[in-house]
């Protein structure tokens, strides 16, 4: 029996919490809204430039097959806190979440860490598990938004990436330095309506972005799924999207309704002289007016980026830190002729995934095993020393930022996708992928395709009817019910998703629209 008096034993306890306390490292979350890892340089981006990202990766580690379970805002949200699907967290589509459920921010925040979260949150409900929290309401304004707070709703003026960013500084700046603190800085950027202020919109007024390869694609194997779509670069993008001017007398209903049509024909002026644009030139026109914005939103993230690394830097707080850097999910630029998300194809599938720990994660490391954003809440619990709740469905992902390879890392991953038609005639799907392999049923049009990702990587020849592939499609069924009972997903929502007020509205607060 141990004798000594209470005192003593308490004071060795709170010793012994207070060392754990300062070993628990601080967790910077900063994750962008839609930003392909294509067009990150230290990704081998052929059409910009991130030194701030890249930073990062030199820094740390670059993870090359990160993904996405379901390639949209808010589910990708809905996951990242619960470590869960769709299917189980109950978000499939773009409704509410329910805030009661567990949270990897709750257990964060009973742990004792200092838990906020800043920027686009689009989940509905407020957040929940956050000591500290500003949220942009829906999917929040580029210019002077206005934030949702827990004492009520605030704008602030200025551009929405620098703000979120300070916001985010603010944050840590008053944060309880005895105790570690887990940060969500989350930013609109770079989201359609793709509005870079004036300075990084300058910066790409005039660059020519190359095209890629498939930016023509015809679609030919491929199902009626993507002939279908209604997310492409020439047919689809509005006049609002292209930042077109409407005429000055057009007012009202009759603005709105220029502003969300499609241009069949567009003048512009070069060199002072006006030139109309149709067909292919007025297609090519398109690409580069898309691309030029949205890569303008990204070179201020970038910058931004810079601003919090230095900041940590500058008040001692780099090396015990984990910086993570990802995007809620892929995106289309171009490729397949699409823009936005949702296929699982890969550019819209893939999230760029960099994390830097000075100590733990040897610099300039890359990592090719296969991870899923159902990884990250597991690996926010690990990094704070607890244990993976038995119900998340993710692993942690420090044994990799150390450089080990658990002999049982997953081979394979599921995706679903759900909101069909949704807001562009996206077809529901799920699928499996392998690191050879892609096989997709589009379930309610019972309709299959299936890719060699080593020999036709950029997915333009479905091999679903092929007879040579027969046996790899057993196979892959068989590893796609494998995945789908070991999930726990029974089809819950597979013909019917949650109701209800949904994420983007009505927001009584909302600014009327500029
Ligand atoms: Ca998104």
């Amino acid at each position: 029996m141990n004798c000594r008096p209470w005192w003593i034993l308490l004071g060795a306890v709170v010793t012994a919490l207070a060392v754990r306390a300062a070993e628990r490292p601080n967790i910077l979350f900063i994750m962008t809204d839609d930003h392909a890892a294509h067009a990150i340089s230290a990704y081998g981006s052929r059409i910009n430039q991130t030194p701030q990202m890249d930073r990062l990766a030199r820094e740390g580690m670059r993870f090359n097959h990160a993904f996405a379970v379901n390639s949209i805002c808010t589910p990708s949200r809905a996951t990242l806190l619960t470590g869960k699907y769709s299917h189980l967290n109950g978000v499939p589509v773009f409704n509410r979440f329910d805030g009661s459920q567990p949270t990897v921010a709750k257990y964060l925040q009973a742990a004792g860490y200092h838990t906020g979260m800043i920027g686009k949150w689009h989940l509905g409900s407020d957040p929940t598990g956050f000591d500290d929290w500003k949220v942009l309401p829906g999917q929040g304004d580029y210019f002077d938004p206005a934030f949702l707070t827990p004492s009520g709703r605030q704008v602030f003026p200025g551009y929405v990436t620098d703000i979120v960013t300070d916001l985010s500084i603010e944050f840590l700046k008053q944060r309880p330095t005895n105790r570690p603190f887990f940060l969500m800085s989350h930013q609109k950027a770079p989201h359609r309506p793709w509005e870079p202020d004036a300075k990084h919109r300058a910066q790409f007024a005039d660059k020519v972005i190359p095209e890629p390869a498939t930016l023509r694609d015809d679609y030919a194997t491929r199902t009626d799924a993507l002939q279908e779509n209604r997310q492409r670069v020439f047919d689809d993008l509005t006049r609002r999207d292209l930042k077109l001017e409407p005429p000055a007398e057009l007012q009202g209903a009759a603005r709105g309704q220029w502003l969300g049509s499609v241009p069949r024909e567009v003048e512009i002026t070069v060199g002072g002289r006006k030139q109309t644009l149709t067909g292919e030139a007025l297609n090519a026109w398109k690409y580069q007016r898309y691309m030029q914005d949205y890569l303008a939103c990204i070179q201020s993230v970038d910058d931004n980026l810079g601003r919090l690394l230095d900041w940590l830097a500058a008040n001692g707080l780099a090396q015990n830190t984990v910086v993570i850097y990802t995007s809620d999910q892929g995106f289309f630029l171009g490729d397949h002729g699409l823009y936005d998300k949702r296929f699982m194809y890969e550019p819209s599938l893939r999230m760029p995934l960099l994390v830097r720990w000075p100590g733990q994660i040897r610099p300039g490391s890359v990592e090719e095993a296969m991870v899923i954003n159902p990884d990250f809440a597991p690996t926010f619990m690990d990094l704070a020393g607890l244990a993976v709740p038995a119900d998340m469905q993710g692993r942690s992902l420090v044994p990799l930022f150390r450089g080990q390879h658990p002999s049982d890392w997953r081979t394979s991953m599921y995706y679903r996708y759900y909101h069909d038609p949704g807001h562009h005639n996206t077809r529901a799907h799920y699928g499996v992928r392998t690191p050879t392999h892609k096989l997709i049923h589009y379930w309610k049009k019972d309709q299959w395709e299936l890719f060699d990702l080593i020999k036709d990587p950029d997915e333009l020849r479905n091999l679903y009817g092929d007879s040579t592939q027969q046996e790899t499609v057993r196979q892959l069924k068989t590893e796609l019910a494998r995945l789908k009972r070991e999930l726990k997903d029974d089809d819950q929502f597979a013909d019917q998703q949650p109701g209800g007020p949904g994420v983007d509205g009505p927001f009584p607060d909302k600014p009327a629209p500029r």
